[in-house]
Formats: C-alpha cells, structure tokens, sequence
C-alpha cells in the first residue's frame, strides 16, 4: 500500500466519521463464535445470604403500593444498565408483605413468576384469583391485567422472569396502569386449571392465544411427576430427568417467548459438559450443588442452594452436580429462538 492509499484511507474515514455511516471492514460485527459477543458471564444470586434481607429493608423504605412493584432487579455483572442478568432475560425478585397491594397493570413484555418462599400471597391474572406456594409457576402473558394481594402473615418472596430485553430489541414495549387498585375478578378461582389442567379441554371453547390457557402450574403437581419419572431410571446423562411447562392446546411451551422446565438430579449425579445458545436461568427449589460453568481452563464452579438463582449465558459449557437429590426451576430464552431459526444445543465436547 503506497504512502498516498493511506492518506487517501486516512482521509476517508476521517469524512466517514462525520457522517451517518461506518465501514462494515474495519468492524467485527459478526463473530466467529458467541463467546467472543456475548458479555454476561455466570453468576448467582444468594436469596438467605443476602437478597432476602435487602427486600426486607426495602420493605421498611417503601410500600409495594407506593413502589408499584417492590423489587430488586438482578444486574448480570457484564452487561450494562437497563438491568439484565442475561443478553435477552430480565429477572428481579419481588416481597410483598401482609395487606399490601400490587396495583393492577398490564405491560407488552410476558412475565413468569416464580414462588421462592412465604405463604398467603395471591395474583390476580386475567380477572382470575390463584393462592401462591413455593416453587409454583406462574405465567402472566403479555397485556393481561394483573395484581397481587397478600392475606398471610410473613414477607412472601417470588422470582420474576419477564423477557424485556427482546421486547426493547423490537421496540414495542407498551405499559398502562389499572384505574384502581384491583382489576375486576369475573372467573372463580381454579376455573383455568378446571378446564385445560385435566388433559382435558372443553368442548365448543377455542383456544387461540400465544401463551397457554393455564397461568398456574402448582408445585405439587409438577414435583411428583418428576417422582413418578424416577422409578424409570431414564437419566439423561446431560440434565438428569427434565420436564417442560406446556401450552395443553399446541404442546409447545407456556410462553410464547420463554420456555420452563422443572428437572431433577438424584443424590450424587453429575452431569455431562453440555452447552446450548439459551440463555439460562435457574432457580433450585431443593437440594444442594454446584455448576461448574465456563471454558476449559477458565471454568468456575458455583456453589447453589434451595432459593438461589443463578444465570448461563448463551453457550457456555457447562456440568451440575448434586449433592442432594435437588430439584430447580429454570426459564430460557429457547422457544424465541428456535422460532428464529437460531437454537443449538451441543451434548459433550463434540
Ligand atoms: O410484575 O409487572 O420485576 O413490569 C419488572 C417489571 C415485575 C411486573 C418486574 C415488571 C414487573
């Protein structure tokens, strides 16, 4: 290259600076590999340890009312504000406590709830009344109005999984406050589990919506077909016995833009290196363990008990081990980027 091309070079991207466009040769917008763009790293969140007692003392500063919803957003420690704790999955942690009101709103992005601890608490989702226990799962789809109330007598504590990131990638984002406290109440309790929990549906009724019918999978439910599962001995060497949470009328997932599953490792499993492009969240609800999580050599092992929760991002290989026979929650980002063409999994070092 002559003295002059480089001036001449020099020159141009001085004038291109100035201007409403860039040369695609001089960046790295597309990479080789996810782990060279994805900036969230593994990380977790200690709910006895620490979070706990922050909710407590933000309960002592401000009513659930007053704060509309009282919560502590979990920031992945490489991404930058707005809060995230992966790429495309927001997560916070939300107290409310005995007599308080979460006013009644409805937002664009679709929310799932989580229970970590705490007894009496209820939601309110589409005019439909449901009691919440640990380790329940609950989905609050996109634009439903939803509100929560709490006749116990203890702080009670869920996890909230809401997929804001992808919904601030496209733009939409949409949020409207309830003229009052509470949305009106036009289904009796139990009516949603009544007609699609039966693996039954009812007759003459259609079902059209992204999101499944049902917005409350009880623990209990869950967990022992999980139990049940056991007695096969189908381990599957890279997640143990894992089930999904499922729309009954398409068999896909809950959520049209986050997937969730319940899986369980026996006492002394431990499973094989397996990566997948999801971004992760889990939350165990039983048992003790530890992930061993990130790329030969620089791998870290993260210590994890019942109520924690703690983040993968996409494509970092990963192995969990119980200490217990444990139990964990987790959402991901999966059934949004199968339907873009974009998921991979990848099971050992091949
Ligand atoms: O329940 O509406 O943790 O809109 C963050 C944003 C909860 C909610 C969060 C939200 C909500």
């Amino acid at each position: 290259m002559t003295n002059d091309n480089q001036a001449a070079r020099a020159a141009y991207y001085a004038k291109i600076e100035t201007t409403d466009m860039s040369p695609l040769w001089t960046t790295t917008l597309v990479q080789p590999e996810p782990k060279e763009f994805v900036r969230s790293v593994p990380h977790l969140w200690d709910f006895d340890g620490e979070l706990r007692d922050l909710l407590i003392e933000a309960g002592g500063l401000i009513s659930a009312h007053e704060a509309n919803r009282r919560v502590l957003s979990l920031e992945n420690p490489g991404l930058d504000k707005p809060p995230r704790i992966l790429e495309s999955l927001y997560a916070g942690l939300q107290m409310i406590l005995p007599g308080e009101c979460a006013p009644a709103h409805k937002h664009s992005p679709s929310a799932l709830r989580f229970i970590i601890q705490g007894e009496g608490a209820w939601t309110a989702v589409s005019g439909e009344k449901s009691y919440m226990a640990p380790g329940d799962f609950i989905i609050t789809p996109s634009m439903t109005w939803h509100d929560h109330g709490h006749d116990g007598e203890e702080p009670f504590f869920w996890m909230d999984g809401l997929d804001i990131p992808m919904v601030a990638a496209f733009g939409p984002m949409f949020f409207e406050a309830y003229p009052e406290d509470r949305a009106p109440q036009h289904r009796p309790p139990g009516d949603s589990l009544a007609r699609y929990g039966a693996n039954m549906a009812p007759v003459g009724e259609s079902w059209a919506k992204p999101e499944s019918p049902i917005f409350h999978y009880p623990y209990d439910r869950s967990r022992s077909a999980l139990e049940d599962l056991r007695k096969n001995e189908e381990w599957d060497p890279y997640q143990g016995i894992k089930l999904e949470y499922i729309d009954p009328t398409t068999g896909g997932s809950a959520m049209p833009t986050m997937s969730t599953f319940l899986q369980l490792l026996p006492k002394g499993f431990k499973t094989e290196q397996y990566r997948t492009t999801e971004n992760t969240v889990f939350s165990p609800v039983e048992g003790t363990g530890r992930i061993i999580v990130g790329e030969a050599g620089a791998a870290k092992s993260i210590e994890w008990k019942p109520r924690d929760i703690f983040a993968v991002p996409c494509w970092a290989p990963y192995r969990l081990e119980a200490d217990e026979d444990a139990v964990l929650f987790s959402y991901t980002d999966r059934t949004a980027q199968v339907k873009l063409g974009l998921w991979r999994e990848q099971r050992g070092n091949a």
